[in-house]
């Protein structure tokens, strides 16, 4: 079963990982330089099915990369909670103020000036990948690019899109985890893709970036007039937070189940026009969800 792959890793992480502080000071087990490999040209889609995956959830964080987003205002708009954390806790730091969760979230929402000025990442993902800025000022597509390079050049091996700028690191919330997606089109018409991820938190963030990068396959083959083929995933500092041991453990302790399916439902005209309602994902019937504290 190819979730058997993330389940060893588990274990492995568990059993062999290095125990120690991270930036967080929560603490984690890590081992580095992972790979796992999921087959997409069946349309199976790797959703884990030993706990419940919010999958919209991740897809939605896919379309507001590709839509160039930086400000959280439109995930809340979509009902999309996971990025609140890192402006909420720079809002409570510069302000002292002790507000709840929701209650900032409900302000971003209702509030474009304090949006404008709370909600945004800085110049992460969405940011690096449809405007880089080079030295010169000019502005880079990086996916725009990649659709080009995909359609007219399919051999090359400079296919790819690249989130870690170096000289506006500083001013990102988080500096990218998951930075590098390179392609690779094999003889059949098969699109491969490859996702170097330099730090991943196995327990929370790895769900959502297995999904998110297959979504990301089935759009640009699409946009390109190729199939899904292969998600390679590489990670670095791959770790389980020490809190989330026993999340871990109970999920391990669960037999996976068949891996839904994974469908577009039209071919829209750009890259950027997709929306969630153009995604089908079928046969989904996971574990019950397991509840984890995700470290800021
Ligand atoms: N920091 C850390 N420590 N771990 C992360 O996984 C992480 N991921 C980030 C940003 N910073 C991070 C962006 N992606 C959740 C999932 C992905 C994500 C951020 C948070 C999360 O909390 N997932 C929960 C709730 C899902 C939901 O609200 O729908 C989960 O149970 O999967
Ligand atoms: P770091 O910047 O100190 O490495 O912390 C980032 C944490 O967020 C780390 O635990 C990895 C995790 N993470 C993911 O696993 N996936 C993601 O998509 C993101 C944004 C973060």
């Amino acid at each position: 079963h190819p979730e058997q792959q993330y389940l060893d890793l588990l274990d492995r992480v568990l059993v062999k990982g290095d125990e120690r502080m991270d930036r967080t000071g929560v603490g984690t087990k890590s081992l580095f330089g992972e790979l796992l490999r999921f087959d997409l040209s069946a349309g199976q889609v790797p959703i884990l099915t030993t706990k419940r995956v919010y999958w919209k959830t991740a897809v939605k964080e896919m379309l507001w990369f590709l839509r160039g987003g930086t400000n959280i205002q439109p995930l809340l708009r979509d009902n999309v909670r996971i990025w609140s954390d890192w402006p909420l806790a720079r809002y409570r730091r510069e302000t002292g103020s002790d507000i709840t969760q929701a209650a900032f979230e409900d302000r971003i929402v209702a509030d474009d000036a304090f949006a404008n000025e709370w909600g945004d990442l800085g110049p992460v993902y969405g940011k690096q990948w449809r405007r880089w800025v080079d030295a010169a000022g000019t502005e880079h597509d990086q996916i725009a690019t990649l659709i080009d390079t995909l359609k007219t050049n399919p051999t090359s091996r400079r296919m790819l899109f690249h989130a870690w700028n170096v000289g506006e690191l500083d001013q990102m919330a988080l500096p990218p985890c998951h930075m590098v997606y390179q392609f690779h089109v094999n003889t059949r018409g098969e699109l491969n893709c490859l996702i170097f991820q330099r730090s991943c938190d196995l327990f929370l963030g790895a769900a959502f970036n297995f999904t998110g990068g297959a979504a990301l396959v089935h759009m640009l083959a699409q946009q390109a007039g190729l199939t899904p083929g292969e998600l390679v995933w590489v990670g670095g500092d791959v770790h389980i937070y020490l809190n989330h041991q026993d999340q871990v453990r109970e999920q391990m302790a669960r037999a996976p189940r068949p891996l839904p399916t994974l469908r577009l439902l039209r071919r829209p005209a750009s890259i950027n026009d997709y929306t969630i309602e153009d995604f089908e994902v079928s046969d989904y019937a996971p574990h019950p969800s397991i509840h984890g504290e995700v470290a800021v």
